[in-house]
């Protein structure tokens, strides 16, 4: 099977001002030294690596309100949004490396404008551990790269939920959330409120990664723009160690092989974030290097004998 891709272009956003730890910051450099850009020229993609987008550092405080780090994730999220959409416009594939999972307000943000603009239907597969559903009054930590999905929904603090100009960005139906396995009890309550389709480890084990995401695809067709939010952490820490919060029970090598490959054949992806590799914590670069190898699959590398 051999596909034409759209062009696409690489951004990094290093910072980690959302997250409970400090190192996906360098997440960007660790994803390139894995040789993210060879391997997609290698694929025969047109890719381009545009370099960081620029924001504040991360000035290490603790939760005010609520959030912590509210305005630096704001300004970062506001790069994020205009080198996503820059990209979107040019014709091009924008692909974000966090950084941490907040960033996926600006890089989701982008891609439903320009859906909305061009009349294209919005799927999103969020890939997590968690469902990044909370807010800031029932949010463990004050991280807000574990509310990013809430303030896409339009609950969350205005300058994010209104970051992209129009509130909600999304509707729950638009997202499905694939190897979810830790979820907080009051963030239990709102998933369960706003009707998330959400596909848990359990319903993993139990039906198996093909019907998994033959139910997270249902419906996409050419008119469908396919919105990857690719958090490492949905990978067992066992193979993926380098990221900050790590839980036990995740998906394996096969079933993250699978999951790229069938998104491939779908040929509708349309704009990727890889979040959340943090390299401080791993072993080697083991977790980028197992990141660049699954993103080939994205773009149709196949394990199999299909090439
Ligand atoms: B990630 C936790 N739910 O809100 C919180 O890695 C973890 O982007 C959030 O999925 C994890 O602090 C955010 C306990
Ligand atoms: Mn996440
Ligand atoms: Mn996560
Ligand atoms: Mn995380």
């Amino acid at each position: 099977m051999s596909r034409t891709y759209s062009p696409v272009s690489i951004f990094g956003a290093p910072t980690d001002v959302g997250a409970g730890s400090r190192g996906s910051r360098m997440g960007p450099e660790a994803l390139r030294v894995a040789g993210l850009v060879e391997a997609l020229a290698a694929r025969g993609v047109d890719v381009v690596d545009r370099g960081n987008v620029e924001g504040p550092r991360n000035p290490w405080l603790p939760p005010r309100g609520g959030y912590r780090h509210l305005d630096e994730v704001v300004a970062w999220n506001r790069a994020v949004l205009e080198a996503s959409t820059r990209e979107l416009e040019a014709g091009r594939m924008p692909i974000l490396l966090g950084g941490d999972h907040c960033l996926a307000v600006g890089s989701i943000a982008a891609v439903a404008a320009h859906c909305r603009k061009h009349g294209k239907q919005l799927r999103i597969l969020w890939l997590d551990a968690h469902t990044d559903f909370n807010t800031h009054d029932i949010t463990p930590s004050g991280n807000v790269h574990g509310m990013p999905v809430a303030c896409l929904c339009g609950i969350g603090p205005q300058a994010l939920t209104a970051l992209g100009g129009h509130v909600p960005e999304i509707e729950p139906a638009q997202i499905r959330q694939i190897g979810i396995r830790s979820v907080d009890q009051e963030e239990k309550r709102l998933v369960k409120q706003h009707a998330l389709d959400i596909y848990d480890m359990r319903y993993i084990d139990e039906v198996g990664m093909k019907r998994v995401m033959e139910e997270a695809l249902e419906g996409v067709d050419e008119r469908t723009h396919l919105h990857v939010s690719f958090d490492v952490d949905v990978l067992d820490p066992s193979i993926a160690p380098g990221t900050g919060t790590k839980v036990p029970g995740g998906i394996n090598y096969r079933e993250a092989q699978l999951i790229m490959e069938m998104i491939a054949d779908s040929g509708c992806m349309g704009s990727l974030d890889i979040v959340e590799v943090n390299p401080v914590l791993d072993h080697g670069n083991a977790t980028a290097e197992l990141a660049v190898d699954l993103v080939e699959s994205l773009f149709g590398k196949s394990t199999l004998m299909r090439d």
